[in-house]
Formats: structure tokens, sequence, C-alpha cells
């Protein structure tokens, strides 16, 4: 059985899990804590990030190589559009999710969950409150211009733009933070939507049994 080496809250391996249900995939975790990596892990994945995908003596890092690799090797059902500016415009939002969103909504994380949930230790609030006031708008901005008012991103079929962009919204949740719906209403139910898919719903609520939020 293939094998995922990383741990539940990462956005990007949390990506790679929800793309392997989407298609039927079984797999097992094999936990690696990322920054604490033994030296056989830089082997595997030589720029010592999370998630690693392993099949035999077959492996492969970067969320979106796995992914993309999954996708031939599993076609169906297909998480990447056919059509070539359907594809442009997908492969955009991963690229956007996995860079922008994540740079804006990390460190609310680091603080809220990694900080406060995991470590027992005080969450800077001044970071949350920066980064929730004035580095997050602009990215709701864009993405509210974007995202349809029902349905998925792109060619109203669910796919990778939405797996990007959605495993790092369930970030925030996790952060104990979301997406104000008065001043991003389509953001917002863009996310729930995600959130109820029952591919995300099923990690959701392991991780939640995991760390519980007190
Ligand atoms: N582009 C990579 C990013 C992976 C990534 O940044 N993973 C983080 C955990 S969420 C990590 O392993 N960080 C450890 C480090 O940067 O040393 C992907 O898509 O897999």
């Amino acid at each position: 059985m293939p094998v995922i080496h990383g741990v539940s809250p990462s956005p990007f391996v949390r990506k790679v899990r929800v793309a392997m249900i989407e298609k039927g995939l079984d797999y097992e975790l094999e936990p690696v804590m990322p920054g604490n990596v033994p030296d056989s892990f830089r082997k595997i994945s030589p720029l010592s990030k999370v998630p690693v995908y392993q099949d035999g003596e077959f492996f492969l890092p970067d969320s979106s190589v796995i992914v993309a690799y999954l996708e031939r090797t599993c076609p169906d059902p297909p998480l990447y559009p056919q059509d070539a500016r359907e594809l442009g415009r997908a492969l955009w939002f991963e690229e956007y999710a996995d860079t922008k969103l994540v740079d804006v909504i990390v460190p609310v994380f680091s603080q809220r969950f990694i900080q406060r949930l995991l470590f027992k230790q005080e969450s800077d609030e001044t970071v949350v409150a920066q980064q929730m006031a004035e580095l997050v708008p602009p990215v709701f901005d864009y993405l509210e211009g974007e995202v349809p008012e029902s349905g998925w991103m792109v060619g109203d079929r669910f796919g990778i733009a939405d797996i990007s962009l959605g495993t790092t919204f369930v970030n925030l949740r996790h952060s104990g933070e979301s997406i104000d719906p008065s001043r991003w209403p389509r953001l917002a139910s863009f996310a729930e939507r995600v959130f109820s898919r029952e591919s995300f719903a099923s990690l959701i609520a392991e991780e939640e049994a995991a760390f519980p939020v007190s």
C-alpha cells in the first residue's frame, strides 16, 4: 500500500490525502514532523519538506507533483480539467493557494495551533491580528472575485483548484478563524462547501478529534 510521509495538519499533506480519498486510493500515513526530519528523510525529500509519497522503492516529494502523478496512475475521477484554458486556471489556483494563501494563513496557524495547542504556550496575538487585518484581506478580496457563487472553482467540477484552496482554509479553521461572510460572501460559502465534501469532512473530523481545541 502507498505511504504518505507527513503529518495531518500540514495543508500539503491534507491536499494529497484528499486527492487519494477522491480517487478511492488506500494509503498509510507515516508521521514525519516538518522542520525536525531525520537525515534519512532528506534522501527521499531533498527540500526536507512533507509530504513524500512512497510506493515500494519509488519516492516522490511535493504535493503538486504527487497529485499530478496520481492523476496519471489513477485517472478516474479526474481532478484536473481536460480543456487547456480550464487546466491553466486550475493550475494557477493551485499555485496561488500553495504560495500566497499559505503565506498569509500559516503565521496565524503557527500561533494559534502550533504554539498554543501543540506547544501549550501563549500565542502572539499581535501576529494573528496583523495577519487577519492587513495581509489576509487582499488575498480574500482577490479570491472573492474569482470564486463562483455556487459550485466549484473551475468548470463547475470539483478538482485540484478546490482541493488546494480548501486545504489551507482548513488550517484557518483549525486556528479558530473563519472567512467573514459579510465581507467575502462567495468565498465564505465556497469554504463551507469544501468543508462539507466527504473527503474533506472525514479528514477535518479526524484532525479535530486528534487535536481538540480546548
Ligand atoms: N511545495 C511543497 C511545500 C511543502 C511544505 O512546505 N511543507 C511544509 C509543512 S506544511 C514543510 O515540510 N516544511 C518544513 C521545512 O520547510 O523545512 C508541497 O507542495 O509539498
